[in-house]
């Protein structure tokens, strides 16, 4: 199968669907013959970043060796998709600049707020507002979302599969795929 390698850069909030958009995508991407990799935190937090933390330092680096790594993949030939909070703004802009004209789609997965603090499937957010946990987006840390983001897709508004697909057609339309 022909298809051109890119970076889709997921970006919003904890609870937002990106893991789970990013799984669904990755799998219709497969079944259509196409190699793709997922980066999130569970692959990539506990092992390349382990010991980086939620200062917006650590934060940072995070979103730094991830696009390095996300720009290895897409030499390789395939289609990368990162599923990170990635609260600054200039830290993707930064992370765009690595990646040629083209090649960085981000993608803003948008979700209300509330909705994903109601949603706390990990429990999170209440730790947070009970000061159990600090520095959590959109509590006691900021969240900058993209101005002009290549893809917006709202999580709350259709299906994972809806959604997975809306980027689907996208790439086909961009003749990525
Ligand atoms: C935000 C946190 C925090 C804090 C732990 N703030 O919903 P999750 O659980 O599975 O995804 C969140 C994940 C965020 O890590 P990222 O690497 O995506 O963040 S960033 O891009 O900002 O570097 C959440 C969990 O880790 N988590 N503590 N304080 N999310």
């Amino acid at each position: 199968n022909n298809h051109k390698s890119c970076t889709l850069w997921f970006t919003g909030f904890s609870g937002s669907g990106k893991s789970t958009l990013a799984n669904e995508l990755d799998l219709q991407l497969y079944e259509a013959g196409i190699r793709s990799y997922v980066l999130d935190g569970d692959n990539v937090r506990h092992g390349l970043n382990k010991e980086l933390g939620f200062s917006p330092k650590d934060r940072e680096e995070n979103i730094r060796r991830v696009g390095e790594v996300a720009k290895l993949f897409v030499d390789s030939g395939q289609i990368v998709i990162t599923a990170f909070i990635s609260p600054f703004r200039r830290d993707r802009d930064e992370m765009r600049s690595i990646f040629e004209e083209g090649e960085f789609i981000e993608v803003f997965v948008d979700c209300p707020f509330e909705v994903c603090e109601a949603r706390d499937p990990k429990g999170l957010y209440q730790k947070a507002r009970n000061g159990k946990i600090h520095d959590f987006t959109g509590i006691d840390s900021p969240y900058e979302a993209p101005i002009n983001p290549d893809l917006t897709i709202n999580t709350d508004q259709s299906t994972v599969r809806e959604s997975a697909k809306e980027i689907f057609s996208y790439l086909e339309q961009k003749g990525i795929i």
